[in-house]
């Protein structure tokens, strides 16, 4: 049977201690459950910052995403200059994420290879934007929701803004319908 330490290893992930503490490695089956354990607490999702060789046209890939609440959702640079920054009064907007979410602002990514990611806990719509092609319309939507969730229920963001900056008409032409990520899981340009 695996030692504690190849469990670890094999998880890939030091939390995989906290996530199942109850677990005696030592047992028959404890090691698939260990696995199971580890998947529930955590899940990854990916989102590719890309541009064309001319860098005329710029997006988020995919541009619509659903994940399950605690995902982990990591952007990575694949080429130009790009951000992921929420739209939120401490970025400059109106909010357009959760009430009681953690506002997010990797900064400038330049590297190819780059990466920035945040935890999403709280259900809800979350709406995003790269800081220099906001007005070029490059931004994203996250549907943070539970298993079972009341699709009907989830709202669209931002239609108060309460006198704060709203996205740019490019921007809002461009954020994926709600009902669209929900039905597919993710949307892509
Ligand atoms: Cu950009």
């Amino acid at each position: 049977m695996p030692t504690r330490r190849e469990f670890l290893r094999a998880g890939g992930l030091a939390l995989a201690g906290l996530a199942a503490p109850w677990l005696d490695t030592r047992l028959p089956g404890a090691r698939l459950l260990a696995s199971a354990a580890v998947a529930a607490a955590d899940r990854v999702a990916e989102i590719r910052m890309r541009s064309d060789a001319l860098g005329s046209r710029v997006w988020f890939d995919p541009i619509g995403l659903r994940v399950m609440p605690g995902t982990t959702v990591r952007w990575v640079l694949e080429g130009n200059v790009h951000s992921a920054t929420a739209y939120h009064p401490s970025n400059g907007f109106a909010s357009r994420i959760p009430a009681g979410a953690e506002p997010w602002d990797s900064g400038m990514l330049t590297e190819p290879g780059q990466s920035f990611a945040v935890r999403l806990a709280v259900p809800g719509v979350y709406d995003y934007y790269c800081i220099p092609h906001e007005m070029a319309g490059m931004v994203g939507r996250i549907v943070v929701a539970p298993e079972g969730a009341d699709v009907d229920a989830i709202r669209e963001p931002g239609q108060a803004t309460g006198g704060l900056k709203p996205p740019s008409p490019a921007a809002l032409a461009a954020f994926p319908p709600i009902a669209s990520i929900l039905r597919g899981g993710a949307v892509r340009l």
